[in-house]
């Protein structure tokens, strides 16, 4: 005899369809709608579901936000435990979104790392020099080619027992990647246009997958964009990549090492231990929270 419909059924949303979840369930894989369309059920979320519909979800141990198109928060993904960058050899290295990512990660409290992938096309070593190059602030970084392989099997490592988002430009691999990593899954994967870097965002979906080697993949859809939300100017540093050595000594405790006198992030700056393509990056960053905020009326 089958469990009475009205028992409440509980799972992980593993996919968003637009006005409807999918479910993962103990019983399989269901799909329902949210109670409303506004609810923002994210990937990720444990859900439950009551006589057929989904009624409410879990509270969150994290989510993955940043500011949606229309300047509001979107969440893209919940209950991440680690936010992999994923970046190409033969595109530009975009080091300020890679710094975005890596502040919200860390901010959410989710682990961080670096995959570049393209590792088989011309001129790799050198992006690989520059991707490296945040390996010194403390950050993971793993070459890898979805083409080849290289590289998948200390990158699978990493993310296992986890569940990771990869986060990334169109085109980057993410989707290939991923299905390097759990065969079968023969997911759609996109040509980039000739030598623009301009993917065509062949992923529409946000979509998890559960790994061979335990835990699972969150594969979204490429960022052309990415401003984090619910973070404030002063606390940006904390969490910025290679600024937070120098954040402690600044003469006024709620310095964002812009303009302050006595700031030590400037000192640092000024005597050459601080990249200067770092604080630029920071800075930045700072800018267009600002603006964000300003536009909100946040502030
Ligand atoms: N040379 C080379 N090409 C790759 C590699 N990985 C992916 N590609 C190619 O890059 C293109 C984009 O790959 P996708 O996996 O669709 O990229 P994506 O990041 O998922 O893109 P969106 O879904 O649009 O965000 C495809 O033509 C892939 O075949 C790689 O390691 N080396
Ligand atoms: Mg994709
Ligand atoms: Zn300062």
């Amino acid at each position: 005899m089958g469990k009475p419909d009205t028992a409440d059924l509980e799972g992980r949303i593993i996919a968003h369809l637009g006005t409807r979840v999918r479910i993962k369930t103990a019983q399989g894989v269901v799909e329902v709608k949210p109670p409303r369309k506004s609810a923002g059920w994210a990937v990720g979320d444990i859900a439950v579901i009551r006589g057929g519909m989904g009624v409410e979800i879990r509270d969150r141990k994290n989510e993955l936000n940043r500011v949606g198109g229309n300047g509001e928060k979107q969440t893209l993904a919940a209950n991440v435990d680690l936010v992999v960058a994923v970046t190409a050899c033969g595109e530009a290295f975009k080091l300020g979104l890679i710094d975005r990512f890596c502040v919200t990660a860390f901010r959410m409290g989710a682990g961080f790392s670096i995959a570049l992938n393209k590792m088989d096309v011309e001129g790799a070593d050198r992006q690989l020099m520059e991707a490296r190059a945040y390996e010194t602030l403390g950050v993971p970084v793993y070459p890898v080619s979805a083409r080849t392989g290289e590289g998948m099997e200390k990158l699978a490592e990493s993310l296992s027992g986890k569940i990771c988002a990869l986060l990334g430009h169109s085109g980057v691999g993410k989707t290939s990647i991923l299905n390097r990593l759990a065969p079968g899954l023969d997911r759609a994967v996109g040509e980039v246009y000739g030598k623009s870097d301009q993917g065509r965002h062949t992923t529409t979906m946000s979509l998890m997958v559960e790994l061979p080697c335990g835990g699972a993949i969150i594969d979204s859809p490429g960022l052309r964009q990415f401003n984090p939300v619910d973070i404030e100017p002063r606390d940006v540093a904390e969490f910025f990549p290679g600024i937070r050595d120098f954040s402690g000594k600044c003469k006024f405790r709620d310095c964002v090492h812009m303009t302050e006198p006595g700031c030590s992030v400037r000192a640092a700056l000024a005597d050459g231990r601080l990249d200067a393509q770092r604080y630029a990056s920071y800075t930045r960053l700072l800018e267009s929270i600002r603006t964000n905020a300003a536009k909100k009326g946040w502030e």
